[in-house]
């Protein structure tokens, strides 16, 4: 449940006034936030808080995240000349603070750590649109004009959420996501060229070093990628509201697991509304090869915290023991 922390009270106590780059930054902080939601809903396992623009924004691209905007980039990628601006990261020199947080929060929790980092897509259209978009008209205009220009952008995207995930991994988190949050928005032909083949060197890359990790590819309005999605080497496939579970397995394959996928507005609705719709997540998902119940993408923010808490319950006493942890 991405983003359950933000809507406690709680949350934006230990956040304090700064920026979120700056409460990123302070190990003491990401600790404390990272545990509030599995302290008061009992999740079994934890997102660690921080943002996919950190390892480029430790690089010195250029990025910060603008309240109630997220991320902005005052001097967007346009050419080849940017790519120098995006050099390769050094976890233990750029971001110590994120390896300090996760080898505290090791220390702190009792359930599993998920890492995450921004897949190549998701992180390019922040670069080149320079903030959050609606038709992505610019970094669709770059792959197609300049395939070649693409395919570097995304390989170095790809060299940066790799070192960031095993400098996570090497300092105790249990499994990694990567969030193409985006890629919904590109034709399954675009998806299949153009990102699925730096998506399936960075699943490889982590299945050599890290064999034992899951392995969790998400994204919203990616119905139509999910089989492509499939054959990146995740082990788990993020699928949203908009695909029933089990079609979303027929399209998967039967080696994958599935994690979500309750309509995040649906906890705005009457419990009894929510609690069948728990059920009949928890139902289509089956049992084999395994389901991670969570929401289709983050919590809303004016969603009740007392719902969130029901719906961990429920899915805890109806779930198959065992079937979900990681
Ligand atoms: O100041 C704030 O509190 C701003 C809100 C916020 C938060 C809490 C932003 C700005 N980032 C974050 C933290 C964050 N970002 C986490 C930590 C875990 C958690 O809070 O539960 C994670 C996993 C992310 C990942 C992230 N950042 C994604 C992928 C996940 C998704 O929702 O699809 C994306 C797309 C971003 C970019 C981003 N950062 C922030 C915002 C508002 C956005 C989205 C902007 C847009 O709509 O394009």
């Amino acid at each position: 449940m991405r983003q359950a922390g933000r809507s406690l009270p709680e949350y934006r106590a230990a956040r304090g006034s700064g920026t979120i780059l700056e409460a990123i930054a302070r190990p003491e902080v990401v600790t404390e936030v990272t545990l509030q939601p599995v302290r008061r809903y009992g999740t079994d396992a934890a997102i660690f808080f921080s943002d996919i623009v950190v390892p480029v924004a430790a690089v010195g691209f250029g990025v910060d995240v603008a309240p109630g905007t997220g991320p902005v980039v005052p001097s967007p990628f346009s050419s080849a000349a940017d790519l120098r601006r995006l050099r390769p990261l050094d976890p233990d020199r750029d971001t110590p603070y994120v390896l300090e947080a996760v080898r505290m929060l090791r220390r702190e929790l009792h359930v599993p750590l998920i890492g995450f980092a921004g897949g190549p897509f998701t992180v390019a259209s922040y670069l080149v649109e320079g903030g959050p978009s609606r038709n992505f008209t610019r970094i669709k205009a770059l792959m197609h004009t300049d395939p070649v220009l693409w395919h570097d952008l995304a390989e170095r995207l790809t060299d940066l959420a790799l070192a960031s995930l095993r400098s996570q991994l090497d300092a105790g988190a249990s499994a990694v996501q990567v969030f193409d949050s985006w890629a919904g928005i590109l034709t399954p032909r675009d998806y299949a060229t153009l990102v699925l083949p730096s998506t399936r060197r960075l699943f490889a890359e982590l299945a050599r070093s890290h064999p034992a990790a899951p392995r969790i590819l998400f994204g919203v309005g990616t119905g139509e990628l999910l089989a492509s999605m499939a054959a990146s080497g995740a082990t788990v496939i993020g699928v949203d509201w908009r695909v029933p579970l089990d079609e979303a397995r027929h399209r998967v394959g039967p080696a994958i697991a599935v994690q979500g996928n309750l309509d995040p507005a649906l906890c705005l609705a009457p419990w009894d509304v929510v609690a069948d719709e728990v059920a009949d997540v928890v139902e289509r998902a089956g049992d084999a090869p395994g389901h991670i119940f969570n929401l289709g993408h983050g919590v809303l923010p004016e969603t009740d915290p007392g719902i969130l808490a029901q719906v961990v319950d429920l899915v805890h006493r109806t779930g198959r023991a065992g079937v979900g942890r990681l």
